[in-house]
């Protein structure tokens, strides 16, 4: 299939190049407008320019990931695999054109079709296939390996359906599908030439090799094929650009050819179909696990098609298997791709013949796995008879690195049965359980946690077993990071180019350390009256934006107060909702002359609750509610506004960062691993309130704990609290006490809506330490009224914390990964 060299001549007088100038682009989007899209300049609306913008922009993408790929394959180097259930993208149009430099003129060639490239760009649906921080990590770290020219390819799922749209009806939280591939992507490849096959159930038989040696057989199971479609993933002010590799399940012409002979045709043809179904619907639950047997199938289907690419990679560069670890390192993003372990280990052993010494070395080497969370609720446990019956040669595989590995655990610890039921993949329950975190450890070179309290946390509570039969070294930190482009460059255009002119230059951009420099004009008014200007023209455009999804108007002179994340008990947006009823009730009993004093705020709270989510949506109700009654008291209402952002997603995210004041990250203290939009938040000037919990401590170091609202109980102390409310019960904070009494009054509405909230407040222990908490939490707030009342010496807390962020990089975090996780360098510009 390769074109003889005498040819390739006359082949590359028609070479398609990358967009150079307006032209080009304008070239390649009337092109796609009057043969693509099938359409003229007599009916190309905005949605059509958008496609047709994307698809010019596209085909230059493209021409770089062919030359990229060449490249990186003809260098050898170690390819980095990133394995993510979830890619929480948000839009790509942006994005590519900043990261390729070409925005303006691309712009440029817009407008002189008429069109504006702000209405253009917003015709395109965020890619929402993520929940939250773990689907945009993985997100931020794609940008970085990019950008960073490291050889590396993320591994997903194409789901149709992102995460749910959400629209409230009624103060309620309804769900709607997010059907983001209504008029298809115009940034995917499909790649219709690479279908492979992924097998389930089926039994598993002895067979004689060709040695004659004894070997297993899986057999007899259920196919479906995966498709591959890819996402070119451009890097900043480099040509560098990775793959982003999505699967999607495809009927097939493999059929059952049992019901196709007894002449059911249709049944047979219907079960093809159905197996489209493994990725029709990403799982919208966070940090919590739910054991669903389609679940365990997305997981497997992903990470068997993932495998057999990653293998096939491998085998055409013919080396030798010892290698494979020197030519792949696989990272897996928290348990869900675990089964990654045992299907190498199944390739290796069954399909490629390997010892299983070395086939456990192999594998050993090539993973590593991040982890993401501590809370129980949140482990991946699977049946053992689901699993078995789904996957029947992994099962066997299991109970022979289990047995590998407690024999060893016998050894170094020799009579310990406690330890060894601690440890075992197994856990002795009713059913029995695959522990996949503890798989994950086992299994992989290295372990880390996102933050540092958390990697403690990880170490000392999680696998604190592990830790003494493995040693320290294999557990280790890394900070999450997110990537300054997105949310300093496309967020904030206007404080980028500020920082530009201030820093020399935007190399800050991918040098994030040189925000330092701002700080030698930290007393220069010129500087901060510009610093101001732009916070105040975002607020501007943030107060359009909640006109228009909320259809509420707020005071653009307020304190802009912002809590917008997953809506989950231990991030606690119940916490901010009691204490903005509290602040209310303090108004109501204030004079006038009084309530003209006080600081006027606007309170934004945006998030999503898990559909099955009783409590979370309870407090969205709440929420909205609260923000109803403050909105409609003519009193209280230039002093304190509350809206309830609705359909938080990543491109309102960018919006929200830009624009915040003061934003809220208040988990109880050990429960929220890392949080990544404390640091968006700060990068583009706001202050943090906030616990002593996750990165915001490393925030808080950076920045200085005084341009920082630390409050309520550390985690060492969170346990302490929660045995003395079991054993005495909680006794209410008189001013929480009151927030309830109002809230029971039915200010609200219903109290009875309420009341499991309170209740498992009041009556079931507190196991989110909210009532703890609230006095410091009060308090807190109050000491952000006084700061920023002091508008100069706020300004000074924003530049200070904004100059100390370039710790928070993902580059940053990439390069940490690279270091001590996958032992790999960037490509260099040596090309
Ligand atoms: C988040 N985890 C952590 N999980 O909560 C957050 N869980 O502290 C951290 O900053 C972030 O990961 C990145 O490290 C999640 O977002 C999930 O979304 C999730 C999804 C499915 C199942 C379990």
């Amino acid at each position: 299939s390769v074109v003889p060299l005498k040819y390739r001549q006359e082949w590359k007088k028609f070479s398609v190049h990358v967009i150079q100038d307006k032209s080009d682009f304008q070239l390649g989007f009337v092109r796609h407008v009057e043969t693509t899209l099938g359409r003229s300049l007599f009916n190309c609306d905005d949605l059509a320019a958008y496609h047709a913008s994307a698809r010019s922009v596209k085909d230059s993408l493209i021409v770089m990931w062919n030359q990229t790929q060449q490249r990186q394959t003809l260098l050898g180097n170690k390819r980095i695999y990133y394995l993510s259930l979830e890619f929480l993208m948000g839009r790509a149009m942006d994005n590519a054109l900043l990261n390729m430099g070409i925005k303006k003129t691309v712009s440029d060639g817009l407008h002189d079709f008429g069109f504006h490239i702000e209405d253009i760009e917003n015709q395109e649906p965020d890619a929402g296939l993520g929940n939250g921080g773990l689907g945009r990590l993985a997100a931020c770290y794609i940008d970085s390996m990019s950008t960073l020219e490291y050889s590396a390819w993320g591994y997903g799922l194409r789901y149709e359906y992102g995460i749910f749209r959400q629209k409230i009806i009624d103060g309620y939280q309804v769900e709607q599908p997010d059907y983001w591939l209504e008029y298809s992507n115009p940034w995917e490849i499909p790649r219709h030439e690479i279908g492979i096959d992924v097998m389930f159930y089926g039994r598993v038989e002895e067979a004689f090799n060709s040695q004659g040696h004894a070997v297993k057989k899986w057999i007899g199971g259920e196919i479906v094929r995966a498709m591959a479609y890819d996402l070119p993933i451009p890097g900043y002010r480099t040509t560098n650009t990775n793959n982003l590799r999505l699967w999607s399940a495809q009927p097939n012409d493999i059929f059952d050819f049992a019901k196709f002979n007894e002449g059911d045709y249709q049944n047979a043809v219907a079960e093809q179909v159905e197996a489209q179904t493994i990725t029709s619907v990403l799982y919208p639950n966070d940090n919590f696990h739910k054991g669903k047997e389609l679940r365990l199938k997305q997981q497997y289907f992903w990470v068997s098609a993932s495998l057999s690419d990653i293998v096939r990679r491998f085998k055409k560069s013919r080396r030798d298997w010892s290698e494979f670890s020197d030519s792949a390192a696989i990272q897996l993003n928290d348990t869900h791709p675990t089964l990654a372990i045992l299907e190498l280990l199944r390739v290796l052993v069954d399909l490629e013949g390997l010892e299983w010494k070395k086939a456990w070395d192999i594998t050993y080497n090539t993973f590593g796995y991040t982890n993401h969370t501590v809370m129980q609720e949140a482990l991946e446990k699977w049946p053992l008879d689901v699993f078995g019956n789904m996957l029947p040669r992994h099962l066997e595989i299991l109970y022979e690195v289990n047995y590998d590995f407690l024999k060893k655990v016998e050894e170094q610890f020799p009579n310990n049965p406690e330890l060894i039921s601690k440890v075992s993949l197994i856990e002795e329950s009713n059913p029995k359980q695959v522990r996949m975190a503890s798989l994950a450890v086992v299994g992989s070179h290295k372990v880390n946690g996102v933050a540092e309290l958390h990697s403690e946390l990880v170490r000392t509570q999680l696998f604190p077993e592990y830790v003494k039969i493995y040693g320290e070294d294999k557990f280790i930190n890394i900070t999450n990071g997110i990537t300054p482009r997105r949310w300093l460059l496309e967020a904030n255009p206007g404080l980028a180019e500020l920082i530009a002119e201030y820093t020399g230059g935007t190399e800050f951009l991918t040098d994030l350390t040189r925000l330092r420099q701002l700080l030698k004009h930290i007393d220069d008014p010129e500087f901060r009256s510009r610093w101001s200007r732009v916070k105040q023209t975002n607020k501007h455009a943030l107060a359009s934006m909640i006109r228009k999804y909320a259809g509420r108007h707020i005071n653009v002179h307020a304190l802009f107060d912002i809590q917008v994340k997953r809506i989950h008990e231990y991030k606690r947006q119940q916490l901010n909702v009691f204490g903005v009823i509290d602040r209310y009730l303090k108004l109501k009993k204030m004079t006038p002359e009084q309530r003209a004093k006080e600081q006027p705020r606007v309170v934004l709270i945006g998030g999503k609750s898990a559909p099955g989510y009783f409590m979370a949506k309870v407090i969205i109700k709440l929420v909205t509610a609260v923000a109803d009654v403050v909105e409609s008291d003519p009193e209280v209402s230039d002093v304190l506004q509350v809206v309830f952002v609705p359909d938080y997603n990543v491109s309102k995210a960018q919006r929200l960062v830009a624009a915040n004041d003061l934003s809220e990250h208040i988990s109880t203290a050990g429960t929220e691993a890392s949080g990544t939009s404390n640091m968006k938040f700060v990068l583009n000037g706001g202050l943090i309130i906030g616990t002593v919990d996750g990165a915001n401590i490393e925030i808080g170091r950076e920045v200085g704990t005084e341009n920082m609202f630390f409050f309520g109980h550390l985690a060492e102390s969170v346990e302490g609290v929660r045995k003395e409310n079991r054993e005495n019960g909680v006794s209410l904070d008189p001013n929480l006490a009151e927030v309830f009494a109002t809230i029971d009054n039915g200010l609200f509405g219903d109290p009875n809506i309420y009341k499991p909230l309170l209740d498992s407040i009041r009556y079931q222990g507190d196991y989110y330490l909210v009532n703890a908490d609230f006095r410091a939490f009060v308090e807190a707030q109050a000491a952000v009224d006084a700061a920023f009342a002091d508008r100069e010496g706020w300004v000074t807390k924003s530049i200070t914390s904004v100059a100390n962020m370039g710790f928070f990089s993902s580059d940053r975090a990439v390069n940490e990964y690279a270091e001590s996780i996958w032992n790999t360098e960037p490509l260099g510009n040596d090309c």
